[in-house]
């Protein structure tokens, strides 16, 4: 189903931009060809990739660009052919001995067709198997160039990147605004090969070696016996393991806090999570942290509000993403680095850099930005590039070395191994999505999947046959040579440093660095978690590891449970808060909000009009909810294009409401013919807009509404003077006090907090 609310907003957009009063056109198609209504008879054109998608830049399996000839391309020609190019006369009958006759083994289309489709899925991702992606570009400032020889890292360079966004835990099938961890893997596709940064969107991990990863996941999946719950954490098995395994516990709370249920990818932050080393042109070494900074703010959803939308969108944060991108609103992040001197110790104000769940705070080592990434085409076909797209922490590049972190170690090895199964065989660097945009001259050879017709007798170095081609690259060549970090002398061990003991120190930092609001958030998120836990054991041994965490917090989970709270057994550290990671208390920029004008005919089309062009020009989304589809004001000359009737709008979606309707003669605002099934009484207000209206409050939207559309919020039993709620004659002002309210994302002083 194409998108009705952004694909209308970008075409009214260019339109009012334009000045043209024409027809609306499919985007994308050409002037003059609109589709018919029955089958073509006659060969056309086949509808053109719409603006905001573009394919990945081709190139051969060997790294030149194609040449653009139609044996490039994956579909040519107007008729239908076999997968051999042979033409073919019907594809909607097998052949038949009779037409109520058996089907003849003879039928080589049916057979191809069948055994093509019998084989069109491939195994999901073990782990972060939904997500959604957008290709991009990336400028660098040249800000980090004094500590890395990184060439796209160099003032002015541009590079071209493909982002993918996903949650971990569910399948590839499960909804959106699950409470859970969020990837942000960037495939940067430099001019010395292929650089991935595959990071999350929270800066610490669950566990500090590989070894532990399947523990992590068997625990977290949903349960092997009946496969459930799906897409989340909240059972037995996975409090059981973070119980038991407390250096989990920081990664843990971040999840139950907002950040584990991010308002969009658009409003995420990404984090690297590990320490890297970098090395400079004079092969000075730097070690570094990698972070993302979303332009538009780190914002999230409410629990109530993810778990609607779920239901009603489960596609909610891929539209989204999808969306912005065809309206031109184009989401941003710049990437910063925190770096520290490389010592021997590799730690930082006491901080153990190789501890994959510790962070170091912003306020101790601070984010520095280096460039700016702006993700502004859609993928064209999902399969080839979002799920055929393999990311893997060792493509690094000259510039950027790794460090001795364990789970870096890990990482190291199964990101390619996964690739295997998933993609087929050894050859997936050569899909197109893949593909380096620098030229590949590889030795690698045969395989499955192989697409490369290579050249040559002597993939095999030394050798005198092909000229002793290829040549080795040293440094001042741009060649890879690793850091010659010193490894100390030691015994092969099965233990971890001492330093990785402390599992509560960042966990507290972070509880204290909550606004009161987000620890409210935070309490509630653990008490719904395991609220659903079947095991009192379980239970029980988290609560003693919230104890150790914060007291107040431990308690208040305690209480939401129906359950003692242990006994403090021990007096908790005074550790600084660090304020950079609360996520309330500043302003932010308003684009590509979504704002709902919820009217009907009896409203001022003009105000309705005039509201609509106002959210526009701020670089938001209208979207005008009405009693039924269709328009308003049909029977005039400037019709209003209804995008969410009152059966398919729900509040969920929007950032903002605002009610524009005159009260029937006698009755209220929005008094339909449902309103009164609904509640028998003539005077009434239909009760999908108080559903709207007592959701949107609930989750602290700004609301507003005319002074003659009023009465809804009475219905509604919404004090039109609590905060966030803005009634005005005047239209104009009414927009400008909404909007006012959205830059702060949430009216937040409308959540309870007493934490
Ligand atoms: Fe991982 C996928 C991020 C630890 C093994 N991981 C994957 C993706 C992201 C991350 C964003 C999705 C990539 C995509 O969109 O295709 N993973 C992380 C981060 C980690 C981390 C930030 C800790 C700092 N991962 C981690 C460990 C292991 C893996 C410790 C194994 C030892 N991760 C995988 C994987 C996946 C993967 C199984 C599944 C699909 C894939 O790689 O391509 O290999």
């Amino acid at each position: 189903e194409s998108n009705p609310i952004w694909s209308v907003v970008s075409r009214i957009v260019d339109r009012v931009r334009e000045g043209d009063e024409s027809t609306e056109t499919i985007p994308g198609q050409p002037a003059g060809q609109s589709p018919a209504l029955e089958e073509p008879t006659e060969p056309r054109d086949p509808l053109h990739p719409k603006p905001d998608q573009a394919a990945p830049e081709l190139r051969t399996a060997t790294g030149r660009p194609v040449d653009g000839s139609a044996q490039d391309r994956a579909q040519d020609g107007a008729h239908l052919t076999s997968a051999q190019g042979v033409r073919l006369s019907d594809s909607d009958h097998s052949l038949k001995a009779g037409p109520r006759g058996p089907v003849l083994l003879q039928d080589h289309h049916l057979r191809e067709k069948l055994m093509h489709f019998d084989h069109e899925r491939i195994p999901e991702r073990v782990v972060h198997a939904r997500g959604a992606a957008a290709h991009g570009v990336f400028v660098s400032y040249g800000t980090a160039a004094n500590v890395t020889k990184a060439a796209f890292l160099q003032e002015g360079v541009e590079t071209p990147t493909f982002t993918r966004f996903s949650t971990v835990i569910g399948s590839r099938g499960s909804a959106d605004t699950v409470r859970d961890t969020r990837g942000f893997a960037t495939k940067f596709y430099t001019s010395e090969g292929v650089y991935d940064l595959v990071a999350n969107n929270i800066p610490v991990f669950f566990i500090q070696d590989a070894i532990k990863f399947p523990d992590l996941v068997h625990a977290a999946k949903p349960h092997p016996d009946r496969e459930i719950p799906q897409a989340q954490s909240a059972h037995d098995t996975f409090w059981d393991f973070v119980s038991l395994h407390t250096e989990a516990m920081h990664h843990t709370i971040w999840v139950m806090s907002d950040r584990g249920i991010p308002r969009s990818y658009r409003t995420m932050e990404g984090f690297g999570v590990h320490t890297w080393r970098l090395v400079n042109a004079h092969g000075e070494t730097t070690l570094a942290k990698f972070l993302w900074k979303p332009k538009l703010g780190v914002h999230s959803l409410v629990w109530e509000e993810a778990q609607i939308c779920n239901g009603v969108d489960p596609d909610f944060h891929r539209r989204d993403l999808a969306d912005a991108i065809e309206a031109g609103i184009y989401p941003e992040w710049e990437l910063c680095i925190q770096t520290f001197p490389d010592t021997p110790e590799q730690t930082f104000e006491g901080i153990d850099l190789l501890d994959p769940t510790k962070l170091v705070p912003e306020e101790l080592a601070p984010a520095q930005p280096v460039g700016l990434l702006t993700l502004n085409r859609n993928p064209t076909n999902y399969f080839a590039e979002t799920e055929q797209v393999a990311f893997h922490a060792g493509h690094l590049v000259p510039g950027i070395d790794v460090t001795d972190d364990p789970l870096l170690a890990g990482r190291l090895f199964s990101y390619l191994d996964t690739q295997l199964l998933r993609l087929g065989g050894p050859n997936f660097a050569q899909l197109p999505i893949n593909r380096p945009h620098a030229p590949i001259n590889d030795m690698l050879r045969d395989g499955m999947h192989q697409t490369a017709v290579h050249t040559g007798v002597a993939p095999y170095k030394p050798n005198s046959l092909d000229g002793g081609c290829p040549f080795f690259a040293g440094v001042p060549e741009g060649g890879y040579v690793e850091v010659p970090a010193p490894v100390a002398a030691a015994q092969k061990v099965r233990e971890a440093p001492e330093s990785f003991a402390d599992h509560f120190t960042q966990p507290r930092m972070f509880w204290l660095s909550l606004s009161p609001v987000e620890r409210e958030h935070t309490i509630d998120g653990f008490v719904f978690e395991l609220g659903k836990c079947y095991e009192q054991a379980v239970k029980e041994r988290t609560l003693r590891a919230l104890a150790e965490i914060d007291h107040y917090l431990c308690e208040r989970v305690a209480e939401g449970l129906g359950l003692p709270a242990p006994e403090p057994a021990r007096e908790l550290p005074d550790v600084p808060p660090s304020p950079a990671l609360s996520q309330v208390g500043s302003i932010w920029p308003v684009k590509g909000r979504v704002v709902g004008i919820v009217a009907d005919d009896s409203a001022d089309l003009d105000e309705v009009r005039f509201l609509r062009s106002a959210v526009f020009n701020g670089d938001m989304v209208p979207l005008i909810i009405a009693p039924t589809g269709g328009e308003l004001g049909a029977d005039t000359d400037d019709p209003l294009t209804v995008q969410r009737s009152f059966v398919t709008g729900r509040s969920v979606e929007l950032d903002a409401l605002i009610l524009v309707s005159a009260p029937t003669p006698g009755g209220d605002a929005f008094a339909t013919r449902d309103a009164k099934a609904w509640s028998g009484a003539d005077a009434s207000v239909d009760p999908r807009v108080e559903l709207m209206l007592t959701e949107a409050y609930r989750h602290a939207k700004p609301l507003g509404a005319l002074t003659a559309a009023r009465s809804a919020f009475d219905s509604a039993r919404i004090p039109t003077r609590a905060p966030g709620v803005v009634i005005d004659d005047d239209v104009e002002a009414l927009f400008r006090g909404v909007v006012d309210l959205l830059h702060q994302h949430r009216i937040w002083e409308r959540f309870p907090a007493h934490a």
